[in-house]
């Protein structure tokens, strides 16, 4: 059982660096240091941002060493210096960053080997080892936004995800209303903000088998979508003018078509893709348009998750097991989402296809604490972004890892992003007699 869990966590900790390498070795070091959008930081910050936060939690909090470097623990604190500014801090240069982070990755991997991991909830089912994989991947996907908002040819590139097509599938499916289990008290990995498991009634309502695709929203903008304010939450409206917002971020209208820039590369905007690139605001004005609206948080995780037959909850909209390549588009192998309608292994039983992996779907939720919520281990990860400003967005995108996606993760972000591999899915309430 310890062998199996240190095992996991070797594993995790191991995946999460070699997709830090790749995404930190395919350009050169100017570009590592250089401010690619003073939305993200540079490329270097990120990766000795990863190696500190591994030692402060892993190295000095679990093992209770001495720090390595006390001197650069405020620059890469995220807290003192608002990514814009980053690039003007004292950053290690690109072959320092890496020596420290792989400094106390091998620290890190004796640790592993000698901890006992029980007796405490850090050390408990190995949740630290399994908090800083998963720290690491999110990273990794933030670094990989970093990528698709460079300029310059590809240094990135990776096979196409493959398409099962949405072809007969019904276009929206009735989840059942009553109660279902939300949250999790057993997930080991599972962060403070998904906890406890607690019951939510949710009335019957109706959600889209598959995501909205750039086809569906282009009919939106044809159809005058973003010069109707009818449609528009007053701070969306606003943020469209201000910005001269007309599509989603990265695309461009070339006579009679759209093309899109993508990981350097421009092409025209697949019809049955997920849309990505649009904030809040976008997919909630869509969704006004089109009659309907987008779900909330419990809708969603009900619908990825709630079982009718046995009323219990699963892990992930298939079953019980981890995510394999079968189920969903995770873990950066693919660059883009699947076409609409693909992974049928992935199918919730109410038959909701694409909940995990592809894109993050924006909900129509605040980011706030589940009852009986408890920060842990520290309160800068969740809890001081609890509140009316950040939205909630579930199930992961192409560009995050399995080990930071569960039925139960919850990410957040504020409405008016648009950088994040984000897009949506809309719902509606079950009309009287709908509901079965
Ligand atoms: C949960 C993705 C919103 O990137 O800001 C990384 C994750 N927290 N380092 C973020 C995180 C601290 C966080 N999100
Ligand atoms: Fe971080």
């Amino acid at each position: 059982m310890t062998e199996e869990l240190r095992r996991r966590a070797l594993d995790a900790l191991t995946a999460a660096r070699a997709r830090t390498a790749t995404l930190t070795s395919c350009v050169d070091d100017h570009e590592l240091t250089a401010q690619h959008s003073p939305l993200m930081s540079p490329l270097v910050w990120d990766l000795a941002h990863i190696g500190n936060q591994e030692e402060q939690w892993l190295w000095r909090t679990v093992a209770g060493r001495e720090a390595l470097r006390p001197e650069i623990d405020s620059v890469y604190d995220a807290f003192e210096h608002p990514r814009a500014l980053r690039p003007t801090l004292p950053l290690l240069a690109p072959a320092e960053a890496r020596v420290y982070a792989s400094d106390v990755r091998g620290r890190v991997l004796d640790v592993l080997d000698r901890t006992p991991l029980e007796g405490g909830p850090l050390v408990d089912a190995g949740f630290a080892f399994g908090m800083i994989a998963q720290h690491e991947q999110q990273h990794d996907e933030t670094m990989l936004i970093t990528h698709q908002l460079r300029t310059g040819p590809a240094a990135l590139t990776a096979p196409e995800p493959p398409a099962a097509g949405a072809r007969g599938l019904p276009a929206e499916v009735l989840v059942p209303g009553g109660p279902f289990t939300m949250g999790t008290s057993t997930e080991p990995w599972a962060l403070d903000n998904e906890r406890p498991a607690h019951q939510r009634v949710v009335p019957p309502f109706l959600i889209d088998t598959v995501p909205v695709t750039c086809g569906a929203y282009q009919a939106f903008i044809e159809d005058g979508g973003y010069t109707d304010s009818r449609w528009w939450a007053a701070e969306g409206w606003d943020q469209i003018h201000r910005h001269d917002i007309d599509a989603p971020l990265f695309w461009r209208r070339d006579g009679g078509q759209w093309l899109r820039r993508r990981f350097g590369v421009t092409e025209p905007v697949p019809a049955d893709e997920p849309v990505l690139h649009v904030s809040w605001y976008e997919a909630d004005a869509y969704a006004r348009w089109a009659g309907r609206r987008l779900p909330t948080e419990a809708e969603w995780e009900k619908a990825a998750r709630h079982d009718p037959e046995s009323g219990r909850s699963r892990r992930f909209p298939w079953g019980d097991e981890d995510p394999a390549p079968k189920h969903a588009n995770l873990g950066q192998r693919h660059l883009r989402p699947a076409p609409a309608g693909s992974y049928p292994e992935g199918e919730s039983p109410l038959g909701v296809r694409q909940l995990i992996g592809d894109v993050w779907e924006w909900t129509s939720s605040d980011f706030l604490p589940y009852p009986g919520f408890a920060a842990f281990p520290y309160r800068e990860y969740s809890e001081v972004f609890f509140g009316s400003a950040h939205k909630v967005l579930r199930g992961g995108s192409f560009g995050v890892d399995a080990v930071a996606c569960r039925g139960t993760f919850r990410n957040w972000d504020l409405p008016v992003r648009r950088q994040i591999f984000a897009g949506f899915r809309t719902a509606r309430d079950a009309a009287p007699g709908e509901a079965s």
